[in-house]
């Protein structure tokens, strides 16, 4: 009777605390969840529901207004290629404004050549070869005018000639020397 009545006591107690313990967090846990799920799930999927609707069309019409903008503006890259073309052809324009200079000789109270021949551009140098000194001045019916100073033994005067016709010069010194210079194109 005792062990039986002790045994049932134990297995009542232990029913009880066993049952009591579930009974508790049972309680504890259910009444939580239901009221979180309840009070914040039903608000934020209605929320979100409600954004996430209207945030993709908002996302996508801005979205693919500026995609398609962008690739327009990314082909003049192609342009640069066309710069080079345009420097092949200055080079041929400076090979002609480099006439070879003329020299001519002052020598026994006469211009050697006589008389010269150059195309535009030309600079021609006078030489005084003689031991008086002479002085080379253009005519006064010359288009252009030049006027050296009076050339010693050895000394040298230059003009260019920049637009073509005939000029005739002269020594200034001894007006009896003459001489002419044809510049033509
Ligand atoms: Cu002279």
């Amino acid at each position: 009777m005792n062990k039986t009545s002790i045994a049932a006591i134990i297995i009542i107690v232990l029913a009880a605390a066993a049952g009591g313990y579930f009974l508790l967090s049972g309680h504890k846990t259910t009444p939580a969840s239901t009221i979180q799920n309840g009070n914040t799930g039903n608000q934020t999927p209605s929320n979100n529901q409600s954004l996430g609707s209207q945030m993709p069309p908002m996302s996508q019409t801005p979205g693919t207004l500026p995609s398609s903008s962008l690739p327009p503006t990314t082909p003049p890259t192609t342009i640069p290629p066309s710069t080079t073309p345009p420097r092949t052809t200055p080079p041929p324009a400076t090979p002609p404004p480099a006439p070879q200079p003329v020299s001519i000789t002052i020598q026994n109270f006469a211009f050697s050549p006589g008389s010269a021949t150059i195309k535009a551009g030309t600079k021609v140098t006078w030489t005084n070869q003689d031991s008086v000194p002479h002085q080379i001045a253009s005519d006064n019916s010359s288009a252009v005018s030049f006027l050296s100073n009076p050339l010693s033994t050895g000394q040298s005067f230059s003009f260019t000639f920049t637009t073509s016709g005939t000029f005739p010069y002269h020594c200034a010194i001894h007006p009896f020397m003459t001489s002419t210079i044809i510049v033509t194109q």
